[in-house]
């Protein structure tokens, strides 16, 4: 029987080295599975099937202390790998945030030997994911931020993050890289507080920079729901700005720490109402799953997590069409939508005629504040849909 909800290529599916290779290791336990090594890794998404490419931290490719010929030999079993499973490098970006040396931050470190030892290790990272063919950048600012604010100048602090975008972005341009940056914010992992909490932090920061036509966002829907707020809107902003260069998928519980959970897993309406967002205003880009399986999951199992986290994709792209296309649906949104084009367009453009007009109408709050707005009924028909319901 063909499966309807079978991924594709054309999907755009990612998933990142550190994704369905992560080893279940975490803050309280040791790993419950064994390491991967990217070969390994790339083939077990080969395993999976439909998944369109595969993204990396520098140090998930090559470790950080790795000598020149050890590279050149990971690097060609790594790109051998990818042409046996016909996959792509989508994305590349910087681990800035494992080593000892970042405890306090890369761009934004106390340290100027370690700005600089930031810098020139994005670089060569940046250097390594064209070679690799990655297009889209990703800049996780894993440990900008401090515990005591002693410790910074905030306003320092986002300087020097300023002129490390700037710079990098001269360097993609200046070795014709073709990179396009997507930034993405985290609220409260790893560091006590993190700068650039919010999505919309960094959509602030873009129009300051030098090439701001080169930068946009990755959100992760952890990231927003972690602390407890909603991604759709987050996701809207970035979207309205032409700045939505690239997502994480996942799941997570909302006020708990980073759960990275197979998407869709937690909160199933959240999950469809992103989807239904992405699909309606045309995503054209890469979708990464940043999650990983379960830790109490073995090599059989995390498959299963790489493929519902597309299956489910596809299974809510499904049902919001049926949501779009359907009878009840739009005969409530017709009575909830009262429009008028007239009106809109009084306060569309300012004139003084305009101004005029609209200071001397009448209106009756009485009866405006009297229409029904079935937001129930609305609600309950999306909960039917979600549950199968024709
Ligand atoms: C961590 C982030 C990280 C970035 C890439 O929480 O999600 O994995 O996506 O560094
Ligand atoms: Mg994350
Ligand atoms: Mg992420």
């Amino acid at each position: 029987m063909p499966d309807d909800f079978a991924p594709t290529s054309k999907d755009k599916f990612t998933f990142g080295l550190w994704t369905v290779g992560n080893s279940g290791r975490d803050p309280f336990g040791m790993p419950t599975r064994p390491a991967l090594d990217p070969v390994q890794i790339v083939d077990l998404l080969g395993e999976v099937g439909g998944v369109h490419g595969v993204n990396f931290h520098d140090n998930d490719l090559i470790p950080i202390d790795a000598s020149k010929s050890e590279a050149d030999t990971i690097k060609q079993d790594f790109s051998k790998a990818l042409k046996r499973n016909k996959l792509q490098v989508c994305m590349a970006t910087t681990n800035l945030f494992t080593d000892a040396v970042f405890r306090d931050g890369a761009f934004t470190s106390n340290d100027a030997e370690v700005r600089a030892y930031a810098v020139r290790k994005t670089m060569r990272a940046m250097d390594l994911g064209a070679e690799m063919g990655a297009r889209i950048y990703v800049f996780w600012g894993g440990r900008e931020g401090c515990e005591t604010d002693g410790s910074k100048d905030p306003v320092l602090a986002e300087s020097r993050f300023r002129k490390a975008m700037n710079f990098l972005c001269d360097y993609s341009i200046d070795r014709k890289y073709d990179f396009r940056f997507a930034l993405e914010a985290k609220p409260n992992e790893p560091r006590g507080h993190m700068f650039f909490p919010t999505t919309a932090s960094y959509l602030a920061l873009i129009p300051t920079l030098k090439h701001p036509e080169m930068v946009g966002v990755n959100p992760e829907v952890a990231h927003e729901q972690m602390a407890g707020l909603n991604f759709s809107h987050a996701v809207a902003q970035a979207l309205a700005a032409e700045k939505l260069f690239h997502i994480d998928l996942n799941d997570q519980e909302p006020g708990r720490y980073d759960q990275d959970y197979r998407f869709g897993s937690s909160n199933l309406k959240a999950a469809f109402f992103l989807v239904k967002l992405l699909e309606d205003h045309k995503y054209d880009g890469f979708k990464h799953f940043d999650a990983h399986a379960y830790r109490s999951s073995d090599r059989a199992d995390v498959i299963e997590f790489a493929r519902g986290c597309m299956r489910t994709y596809v299974i809510l792209r499904q049902r919001a069409r049926q949501w779009n296309a359907d009878k009840q649906v739009r005969t409530l949104l017709r009575q909830i939508n009262q429009d008028s084009k007239d009106l809109d367009a009084l306060w569309g453009t300012f004139s003084k005629g305009h101004a005029e007009t609209l200071l001397g109408m009448q209106f009756s709050r009485e009866k405006m504040g009297g229409k029904a707005l079935p937001y129930e009924a609305l609600d309950q028909r999306t909960v039917e849909i979600l549950m199968g319901i024709d």
